[in-house]
């Protein structure tokens, strides 16, 4: 129990998203009421850096991600975007060590999320928030990005759990390490939780991020990008800021990015709260937590 006013705020708007979330059931209530949802669980995640104790923050955003993930278990059965291009595409040519084990090479690029695509973003207004275990919490226009960081062009490899992989994807942004860098995390950070428009979340532990572990792993930069191939990432894809995550399964490349939470333990995102594995590393074939 707790008298920390923070908490209080927290589990009201909890209480909020659970009603939310009976009302989107009925299919006449149900746009309204999954924007009720979503907002309360944003006004939510706002008030968990003024929760003061860790263990009591670390539950209530854990509670928090658990409402994010029901809310888009109920827009996905009709919002799932139709994935057009994914099919076979010739492998020939193609180094096969590059395709890892039970992954196809797909033309075009699939769209692929759960939830809606943000309306109309306004790559000038979107911030990216670096909070949680940090000294200096952090946010940050997309232009400001470039203006606080070195800009990097990384050809990187994607592959999605859904078996389609797209290789030579050139991004544009900044290194997800260079901006930790600037927050200066605690040094008990072990992981983060990454969130994106609406509710989406994914969880990555710190090693994929840091260049010694990454250049053993022979795997690209982890990236905030806003670019593709020298061209503004389009909403579809992300746009006005992705993560790019080349060393794990493509459900660790939150779109819409809006937060990245540094955290003393793994709190399971949207996909790893559904059976999916923690690490995800593709070449491992890490698809599904055991048992
Ligand atoms: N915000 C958000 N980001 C997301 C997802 C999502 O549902 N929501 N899906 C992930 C998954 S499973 C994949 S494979 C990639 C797909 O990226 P693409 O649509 O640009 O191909 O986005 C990832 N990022
Ligand atoms: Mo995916």
């Amino acid at each position: 129990m707790t008298d920390d006013p923070a908490a209080a705020a927290i589990r009201a708007q909890l209480e909020r998203v659970d009603v939310a979330l009976k009302a989107a059931a009925t299919p006449a209530q149900a746009g309204t009421a999954r924007e009720r949802a979503t907002v309360a669980i944003e006004d939510g995640r706002d008030l968990l850096d003024d929760v003061a104790d860790d263990a009591l923050r670390a539950e209530l955003a854990g509670q928090l991600t658990r409402r994010a993930a029901d809310l888009d278990a109920i827009v996905l059965a009709d919002l799932l975007v139709a994935t057009p291009g994914v099919t076979r595409a010739p492998t020939r040519g193609v180094d096969p060590a590059r395709v890892p084990p039970g992954q196809h090479l797909t033309p075009g690029w699939p769209v692929l999320h759960v939830g809606r695509v943000p309306a109309d973003p306004d790559p000038r207004r979107w911030t990216l928030t670096v909070t949680g275990k940090v000294a200096t919490r952090t946010v940050l226009r997309v232009p400001e990005l470039a203006e606080v960081c070195e800009v990097v062009d990384e050809v990187s490899d994607f592959h999605c759990v859904t078996r389609w992989s797209r290789l030579d994807n050139r991004f544009t942004g900044v290194r997800l390490r260079d901006l930790l860098a600037l927050a200066d995390p605690h040094p008990e950070a072990t992981h983060l939780l990454a969130s994106g428009h609406p509710a989406y979340s994914a969880d990555l532990d710190l090693g994929a991020v840091w260049e010694a572990e990454r250049v053993a792993a022979g795997s690209g930069e982890v990236l905030v990008a806003w670019a593709h191939d020298g061209a503004p990432l389009d909403v579809a894809h992300g746009g006005p800021l992705r993560l790019v995550v080349p060393s794990r399964y493509g459900w660790k490349a939150v779109k819409w990015l809006t937060e990245v939470r540094l955290l003393d333990r793994d709190v399971p995102g949207y996909w790893e709260e559904r059976g999916y594995h923690h690490h995800a590393d593709p070449v491992r074939e890490q698809r599904f937590a055991a048992g």
